[in-house]
């Protein structure tokens, strides 16, 4: 199935630290459909959506953060403007009393861009636990 195909590509998603699509989507060089936008994040639906509602939210400058796991403190400020921003998006989308905040980290996740992302999702009744 399509779904298994993105799993096992995920697989063999390595971080090499190059450059990603999400780079392109930054600078506007691939057309992507943005629903929220400040000065350190972008928020935009994912391509491949797994719910009604299905959103991105990448920080600008990635700045080391391909995955959640490098994380520093000095990331700190920026990964509460993510969250805050999963908040704002939620409001705006009309979810704001339903919805669910993921970021995939690393292969066994099946991580696929090495660009910290979180995905919004919302829109239908979610399952638990998560695949
Ligand atoms: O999720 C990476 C997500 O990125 C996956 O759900 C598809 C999405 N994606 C990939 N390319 C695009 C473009 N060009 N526009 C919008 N969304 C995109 P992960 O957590 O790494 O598996």
């Amino acid at each position: 199935t399509a779904s298994s195909n993105e799993e096992a590509a995920a697989k063999t998603a390595v971080d090499t630290g190059g450059p990603t699509i999400f780079d392109k989507i930054i600078a506007k060089e691939i057309p992507s459909d943005i629903v929220y936008e400040d000065d350190k994040v972008l928020a935009f639906r994912d391509i491949n959506p797994q719910a009604p509602v299905h959103i991105l939210i990448i920080p600008k400058l990635r700045d080391g953060l391909t995955q959640l796991s490098k994380a520093e403190a000095r990331h700190g400020e920026i990964l509460g403007q993510l969250l805050y921003a999963s908040k704002i998006v939620a409001e705006k989308e009309g979810i704001a009393e339903g919805f669910r905040v993921v970021i995939n980290n690393g292969p066994d996740a099946c991580q696929s861009v090495y660009h910290l992302h979180l995905h919004v999702i919302g829109g239908r009744q979610l399952k638990w636990p998560p695949g």
